[in-house]
């Protein structure tokens, strides 16, 4: 297994787009440009597997991912994107809906920039996938952003809330890279703790 073997497999406007896949699916789910892309190619180790928008909310597709024999990681639409209109919005609802009801799915990684903490969408994200009761894992990113003791400060915090279900991320820093990965196949072996 290497992350470094991961594929991009296909993009899904919706459910009959899903790929078929015996591998456990991780979903990551967080607001437009939070850095849900970027996780991706960080955790991979190539730059360009995920696309990173300069502008926020143009990802309208699930894009599905495969690390070889090991997972499969699926880059959700974002929320939170103020420009979009009622049509948009209730695509939107739907293709998520649809992917949330009808898929297998291992677990959830709800990211948050970790300058802000949970926002209202992300509130809102989190009790879809409880009332799912899907397990789940909170992924701080963006932590390169801030200070040493604004670090401690916001884990936690988190930490309060959440237990070990959450990890300070950053796609620039190797370290957490590393950890990232070993808590994400702790995550999907079936015998670990998750929270939820
Ligand atoms: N400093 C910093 N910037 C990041 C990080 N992750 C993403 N970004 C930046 O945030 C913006 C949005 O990232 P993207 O991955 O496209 O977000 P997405 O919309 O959630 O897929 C881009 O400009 C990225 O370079 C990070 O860990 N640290
Ligand atoms: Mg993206």
């Amino acid at each position: 297994m290497s992350f470094q073997n991961a594929r991009f497999v296909t993009s899904a406007a919706a459910m009959i787009g899903y790929p078929a896949t015996d591998l456990p699916e991780v979903v990551l789910a967080g607001r437009s440009n939070v850095g849900k892309s970027s996780f991706i190619n960080a955790l991979c180790q190539q730059k360009h597997l995920a696309y990173v928008g300069k502008r926020p909310g143009k990802t309208r597709l699930i894009n599905f991912y495969e690390i070889p024999e090991t997972l499969s990681l699926v880059d959700a639409p974002g929320y939170g994107y103020a420009k979009r209109s009622r049509t948009e919005l209730a695509a939107y609802g739907k293709l998520m809906e649809d992917y949330f009801t009808t898929r297998s799915i291992a677990g959830v990684l709800l990211i948050i920039d970790s300058r802000h903490g949970l926002m209202p969408d992300d509130e809102d994200m989190l009790s879809f996938i409880q009332e799912k009761k899907l397990s789940f894992m909170v992924v701080a990113t963006k932590s390169d952003k801030l200070t040493q003791s604004e670090r401690m400060k916001t884990l936690n915090q988190l930490q309060q809330r959440f237990g070990n279900g959450v990890i300070l991320f950053s796609a620039q820093r190797p370290q957490e890279v590393k950890k990232m990965q070993d808590r994400l196949l702790q995550f999907i072996t079936p015998s670990s703790n998750n929270p939820a």
